[in-house]
């Protein structure tokens, strides 16, 4: 039987979690955060194979917020790119499984961390496969802190001057960032009006509503000629209760008494 995105969302949690916690690395409740996502996109959308990672016709997938690298190395190895052993390297000296999103590793198109940078290189991506007549899309995935970065209004312009419908972009839309809310550092709303003025299709989802992820990400472009801007609403640390909207877990790390704790209330 075909596994779920909701069975692969858990799955990934799991593995985010014990990678993190042997890792004593921080960024949990950041990949917790997009699990149902990357879960719809690699499980439903996706067109990418993991017995040729690097075939020329692949959907480009890119995680702008890289900090959050854990949640698709355990996408990519659920999904068959490489084994899950590899998992337990992650954070390790020498190992490609890096702290932030590295491209050694296979099935990542880009490597991210500094903020900002997704999106540009998506809209490069994205230019390419037009001017090649190629059918492949490229999807991007950002955070809501992120968008303070002035390099993504530059692509948002970009890439609707250019009328690329071949480009996605996802807003992580959990409204915390690494010491406060986003509403506290650097306002973003009226968000979706922004993005429509900039020339983008817009639509607003449940981020970790599996259902309404794929109707949204199924069926792109929403609007021939112009990008699709996805908002997300998400929760940061959903799926462990005690992460969910705490500030404070953006740089944690669970302890192994904690990490029990947490694996229990994903596998009850
Ligand atoms: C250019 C740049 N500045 C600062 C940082 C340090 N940093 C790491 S994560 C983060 C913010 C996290 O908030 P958000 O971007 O909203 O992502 P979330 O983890 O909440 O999904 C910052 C400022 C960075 N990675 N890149």
């Amino acid at each position: 039987m075909k596994r779920t995105t909701t069975e692969l969302a858990r799955r990934m949690r799991v593995e985010a979690l014990q990678m993190v916690q042997r890792a004593r690395a921080s960024h949990i409740a950041s990949a917790l955060s997009i699990c149902d996502i990357v879960a719809v996109l690699y499980g439903e959308v996706l067109n990418v194979d993991p017995d040729e990672p690097q075939a020329t016709q692949r959907d480009r997938f890119i995680l702008s917020k890289g900090h959050a690298c854990v949640a698709i190395y355990a996408a990519l190895a659920e999904c068959g790119f490489f084994e899950r052993s590899e998992l337990l390297s992650y954070g390790r000296d020498g190992s490609p499984l890096m702290n932030h999103i590295s491209h050694k590793v296979t099935g990542v198109e880009f490597s991210t961390g500094s903020l900002g940078h997704g999106l540009p290189f998506g809209v490069g991506k994205a230019l390419a496969a037009r001017r090649n007549d190629a059918a492949w899309r490229t999807f991007v995935l950002l955070s809501d802190g992120e968008l303070g970065e002035g390099s993504n209004w530059e692509a948002l312009m970009f890439a609707a001057h250019h009328r690329l419908d071949n480009l996605v972009a996802i807003v992580d839309y959990n409204k915390l960032q690494s010491l406060t809310t986003v509403d506290q550092t650097l306002r973003l709303e009226p968000l979706a009006d922004k993005f429509a003025a900039f020339g983008w299709s817009v639509r607003e989802v449940d981020g970790h509503d599996h259902d309404a992820l794929r109707t949204a990400l199924g069926c792109t472009p929403w609007q021939p000629g112009k990008p699709s801007m996805l908002i997300a609403h998400t929760i940061k640390g959903k799926g462990v209760s005690a992460m969910e909207n705490k500030v404070e877990w953006h740089y944690r790390s669970p302890d192994a008494d904690q990490l029990a704790q947490f694996l229990e209330e994903l596998e009850g």
